[in-house]
């Protein structure tokens, strides 16, 4: 008898500029729609999935850059997904640009939150790995300016007890880096849930940029096999505003291997039975951090403070 999360990647197409949140928010509600249908409790969603990825702008007025924030959630024009979502007894994940105003000062991140099948939010995350840039790039076709437009997030990598195990979220860069899992993998994550935004062009070197979609899986997989954890990780994908993103939205056992794939580059739902039990199994044998980590070998922990490993 395993702790089986019916679980659901909403992988959504390109969003346009002019698409508005009304009709994003409906997008989103009909996917939510089918994988209930298709038995899903829990909905995974893209990184900054209300809007098109602006980041791909230099936006010099403010009013215009503020547009594509969320200064409350739920707000006016995302409250119905949240009805939807309790009305179906349906939890998700979803990304957004948040806006928050501390005294005369504007904060933004780039976050996601987790909402339970009631429809109240029980957890945040904000971005900590901000790809890009904070000026403009002459001579790119596609800007990513996420280091202008957001600070990195000040949440940590936290987990949450909900959805019958321990989950976790980050957001799209984050997934490339170890740190992003094993800090969660050390409070026991058993599902990491994450959005990605991913243009083909992104470092401008085509030897680097020709195995986007390798990268892509290779870190989800690597991540989720090394902390026995399963991984969800659902793009925003297509040719957006003319930016070509990737797609291949994955459900990843904590063995490594994909139990689910998108095959399209447009909304897209798979669904896979996730067993949290299977990530238990990894972490009693070959992943049992207490028995078989050395935290001290790796030269984190130094029993006296200031001392110098010898040398080689
Ligand atoms: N939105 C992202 O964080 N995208 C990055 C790209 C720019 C490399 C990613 O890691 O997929």
């Amino acid at each position: 008898m395993g702790r089986y999360v019916n679980t659901a990647a909403a992988q959504m197409g390109p969003i346009s500029k002019s698409e508005t949140r009304r009709q994003t928010v409906g997008r989103l509600i009909e996917m939510m729609r089918e994988a209930k249908g298709r038995g899903a409790e829990l909905v995974v969603f893209p990184e900054l999935c209300l809007t098109t990825f602006f980041p791909r702008w230099l936006i010099e007025d403010e009013a215009e850059l503020d547009s594509f924030y969320e200064t409350e959630m739920p707000g006016p024009e995302t409250a119905p997904l949240f009805e939807e979502a309790s009305k179906l007894s349906v939890g998700f994940y979803i990304g957004y640009a948040e806006l928050i105003r501390e005294g005369d000062r504007k904060r933004r991140f780039n976050t996601s939150i987790l909402v339970d099948r009631s429809g109240q939010i029980i957890g945040k995350y904000r971005k900590v790995h901000l790809p890009g840039h904070d000026v403009l790039q002459p001579g790119r076709v596609h800007q990513h300016l996420e280091k202008r437009y957001f600070e990195p997030g000040d949440l940590g990598f936290r987990v949450w007890r909900s959805f019958g195990g321990v989950m976790g979220m980050c957001i799209c860069n984050d997934r490339r880096w170890p740190e992003t899992y094993r800090v969660m993998g050390l409070q026991g994550v058993e599902m990491v849930m994450l959005g990605y935004n991913t243009p083909y062009d992104h470092t401008q070197h085509p030897d680097i940029d020709s195995l986007t979609q390798f990268h892509n899986h290779l870190s989800m997989q690597a991540g989720a096999y090394q902390n026995a954890t399963w991984v969800v990780g659902t793009a925003k994908c297509g040719i957006e505003e003319g930016s070509n993103m990737v797609g291949q939205s994955v459900i990843v056992a904590p063995s490594g291997e994909i139990v689910a794939m998108a095959s399209n580059i447009e909304d897209e739902v798979i669904t896979a039975r996730c067993d949290l039990d299977i990530g238990k199994r990894y972490r009693e044998t070959i992943f049992d951090f207490a028995r078989h980590r050395e935290p001290a070998a790796y030269g984190l922990i130094v029993e006296r403070k200031g001392a110098v490993p010898p040398p080689i």
